[in-house]
């Protein structure tokens, strides 16, 4: 049975030496990035994860691209929530010093957003008066599901990927992103006035991993569930894998597993630790860094 106390969890994660945290769509719901389940599970009639894939693309690739438009439009108006700064401040070498000397953290997330990016840029710049300390937080955040902002050409030739947030990504998606309920149609816009590769001009696509798509970072991945001493599970169903196996492959080699998430969620019951809540309020308090967010 996992235990729900707090201050032997603090316990544990003073003494940790490799620690990594999984994340899932809980963790950006307080900054109103809709989840994969329940009601946000849905986008006009659509089941969101039947267009999460190579499939559907091929299929109807204005449709996925009116799918995505939507979501960046939502993840640009959307800013990091506590839960995220938590994490970020964490990342820290600095703060986690004072929290579990001598130790490592990643957090590896399968959300595609970028908040847990935009998070790490804003605790970096709220402390310039460590900027001789080297900036190593760029391997401590690992998007194993890509990114939303990530734009790739689909030409195998050219394969060209960059970081592009302009709203809207091109003028024939401007204002679909408004059509979201059940009843909505769907435009079709012709496939030429789609986003397209800036190398090449050939259509483009997300630069997310879709369902059968190897997601990425996988090797980098795997060397740190295998050290770890400490994985944190913040708000994932924990249903989608490579990602929901990581918490008992931590277990197995006798390392502690702690969930964080507003409900039960698979595997939950094998947890060393269970904080049921909302992450953005039991996360920063776990991490006893309420004071560091809230001063
Ligand atoms: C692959 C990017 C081959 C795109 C995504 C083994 C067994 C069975 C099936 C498989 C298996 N291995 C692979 C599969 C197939 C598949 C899979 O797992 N299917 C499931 C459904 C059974 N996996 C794949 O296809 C993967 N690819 O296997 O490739 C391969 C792999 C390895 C090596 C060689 C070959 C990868 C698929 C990646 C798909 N892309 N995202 C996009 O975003 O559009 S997945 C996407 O869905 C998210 O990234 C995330 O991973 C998943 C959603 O899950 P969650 O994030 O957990 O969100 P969810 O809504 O489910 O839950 C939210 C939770 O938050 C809830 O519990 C809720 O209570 C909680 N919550 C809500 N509010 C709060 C909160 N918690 C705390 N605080 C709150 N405030
Ligand atoms: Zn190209």
């Amino acid at each position: 049975m996992p235990s729900h106390d707090m201050n032997s969890f603090q316990t544990v994660l003073r003494s940790s030496k490799h620690i990594i945290a999984i994340a899932g769509a809980g963790l950006s719901v307080a900054s109103g990035i809709p989840t994969f389940r329940g009601a946000g599970g849905l986008w006009r009639k659509y089941d969101a994860m039947s267009l999460a894939t190579p499939g559907s693309f091929r299929r109807d690739p204005s449709l996925v691209w009116q799918f995505y438009h939507y979501r960046r439009e939502v993840a640009l108006k959307a800013m990091p929530n506590p839960a995220h700064l938590a994490l970020a401040s964490f990342s820290l070498p600095q703060t986690r010093a004072l929290i579990a000397p001598d130790s490592t953290f990643t957090l590896i997330t399968q959300n595609v957003d970028g908040l847990s990016a935009r998070a790490s840029q804003q605790v970096q710049s709220a402390q310039p008066q460590f900027l001789d300390v080297p900036d190593d937080t760029q391997t401590k955040l690992l998007e194993m599901h890509g990114r939303l902002f990530d734009v790739r050409c689909t030409s195998a030739k050219c394969g060209h990927t960059e970081f592009n947030t302009t709203s809207p990504i091109c003028a024939s998606l401007a204002g679909t992103e408004l059509a979201i309920a059940a009843g909505d149609a769907d435009h079709a816009i012709p496939v030429v006035d789609l986003p397209r590769c800036s190398e090449c001009g050939a259509l483009a696509r997300p630069g997310v991993v879709w369902f059968e798509e190897v997601p990425l970072h996988l090797d980098v991945i795997e060397n740190l569930v295998d050290q770890a001493d400490l994985c944190l599970v913040v708000g994932t169903s924990s249903t989608l894998y490579p990602a929901a196996g990581y918490a008992s492959e931590v277990q197995e080699h006798g390392g502690t597993v702690a969930v964080f998430n507003l409900e039960h969620s698979a595997g939950d019951e094998e947890a060393d630790f269970l904080f049921l809540g909302p992450c953005e309020e039991t996360l920063p308090k776990a991490l006893g860094l309420t004071s560091v967010l809230y001063s």
